[in-house]
């Protein structure tokens, strides 16, 4: 189609070098053609050409000295996309391969995906090439209260609010909120991922992990499966990883993978969740120690890793759960999937299978969630901490992980139904980004031109 295409290389030529962006746009607008064919009001309102530039991309630096007494200086940025649906809502990344094409697929993707859960959230991301590896806690403290001087004045409840994503967990979060209330000495919910005693929502820390799974229920019973019994494959072991591994093993399921930056665990007897927790929530360490302490378990490490392939996707299995980053899953590693049988892919992970693994999956027709739709409760449950926040009520863990369950039921339910209304039965890619832009783009076009 003219417009798509148009829309695609008004991008790259825009933003040459953020081949992240163009994939994320890419596969959204591609999907979008049904629902541009049947209503010309989208072109007519120029909406994918508003949909694609930022609202506002905020750049700075962050000036921290380290242990040493050595200044140090990281790039950072927020990257406002799109409000029209409530304010800008999206985590923040601290990874030294950070750049502007990430941080804008992330928030791009973000859009959709906040549209999905029904709540009044709008899209955007941040985040700084920081590395927090080996990096002490007074570093990673005065790193954050720097990176806060400069961002506390782009954000606010109403405004933009932040959260975690890649190295940005819990304890991230309270030093950047602590010096957003010391700044501005303001009480807000402007942040999301809070502890518990200062306004953080129970069920936060295992959403997306869990919604992930429920997703991955909800696409099961159409074709009358469950995951009792069956053995998994996991990538990733930070937030996302670990809560997906419990709520698994919560259902019967047998996760038998891992991974980190360094390397891969296979541990044929299932992973050892309290094992993993130490390992990765208190001790902050490698995956190498897991290996060390269960012997059940084989640890490849990346330098080992066959050139083009990740292995934890050629361990035979019923399910896969990508969960730790972009593009971590090709088309080598999709067809092997398919090939040991795999039926259900559910993307923990934002974008984290190539456009020509989503394709495999596709075609094959087995049970795949893209990302957007899969991972979705992580922010369904900030938008209900903000709501908790609001009226200044606490809610329980039990009714909280109920609405979260709720929600993906309901993200599954639009998505397919969508999917059959455009014409493109089961296609859940396309029925999740259809959903996700028809509510955005309609608000855009109420609320005039802008
Ligand atoms: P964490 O920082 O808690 O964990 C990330 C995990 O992925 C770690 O195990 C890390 O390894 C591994 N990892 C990170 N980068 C790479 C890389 N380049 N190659 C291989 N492994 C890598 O982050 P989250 O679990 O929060 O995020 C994981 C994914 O889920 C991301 O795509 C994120 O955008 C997405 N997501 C997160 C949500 C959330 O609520 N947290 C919500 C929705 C999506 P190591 O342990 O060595 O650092
Ligand atoms: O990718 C994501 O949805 C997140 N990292 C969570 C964002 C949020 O605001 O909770």
């Amino acid at each position: 189609m003219n417009y798509t295409n148009n829309i695609l290389n008004l991008v790259k030529e825009k933003y040459p070098a953020q081949l992240e962006f163009h994939q994320a746009v890419r596969e959204v607008v591609e999907s979008l053609v049904p629902i541009l064919n049947r209503y010309n009001k989208y072109q007519k309102n120029a909406i994918l050409e508003r949909l694609v530039i930022p609202d506002r991309e905020i750049y700075f630096r962050v000036t921290w000295t380290d242990d040493e007494g050595k200044i140090q200086v990281n790039r950072a940025c927020r990257i406002e996309f799109n409000a029209a649906i409530g304010p800008y809502k999206g985590g923040l990344r601290f990874h030294p391969s950070v750049n502007p094409g990430i941080i804008k697929f992330l928030g791009f993707e973000q859009i959709f995906k906040n549209s999905l859960t029904t709540l009044a959230i709008g899209g955007g991301k941040g985040g700084s090439d920081f590395d927090p590896k080996g990096k002490s806690e007074g570093e990673i403290m005065r790193f954050c209260q720097a990176f806060m001087n400069e961002l506390y004045r782009h954000i606010g409840a109403n405004t933009d609010v932040p959260a975690g994503d890649i190295g940005v967990g819990g304890r991230e979060i309270g030093y950047l909120f602590g010096q957003y209330r010391k700044l501005t000495n303001r009480f807000d919910g402007v942040l999301t991922g809070k502890a518990l005693n200062w306004g953080g929502s129970l069920a936060r820390t295992e959403a997306t992990g869990y919604g992930c799974v429920y997703f991955a229920q909800e696409m099961l019973k159409e074709i009358n499966e469950t995951l009792e019994g069956k053995t998994c494959v996991v990538s990733g072991s930070g937030n996302v990883a670990i809560y997906t591994i419990e709520k698994l093993q919560q259902l019967g399921a047998k996760p038998v993978t891992i991974s980190d930056q360094k390397g891969m665990i296979y541990d044929e007897s299932g992973i050892d969740l309290v094992l993993l927790k130490d390992i990765k929530e208190v001790r902050r360490a490698s995956l190498e120690e897991y290996a060390k302490e269960k012997k059940s378990a084989k640890y490849t490490s990346i330098k080992d890793y066959p050139q083009g392939i990740n292995p934890v996707w050629h361990i035979p299995c019923f399910a896969a759960f990508p969960s730790a980053t972009q593009n971590e899953l090709n088309v080598n590693d999709a067809k092997a999937l398919l090939k040991n049988g795999c039926k259900c892919v559910s993307e923990g992970a934002n974008m984290p299978s190539t456009i020509e693994a989503v394709h495999e999956f596709i075609n094959a027709k087995i049970c795949y969630g893209p990302g957007k739709a899969a991972n979705a409760g992580g922010v369904a449950v900030s938008g209900l901490e903000m709501a908790q926040n609001a009226s200044m009520t606490p809610w329980s863990f039990e009714y909280t992980d109920k609405k979260l369950h709720q929600i993906m039921e309901n993200i599954f339910s639009n998505a397919s139904e969508t999917a059959k209304e455009f014409g493109v039965k089961g296609n859940l890619v396309a029925g999740a980004n259809i959903a996700g832009f028809r509510k955005v783009a309609d608000a855009m076009i109420d609320q005039g031109v802008l």
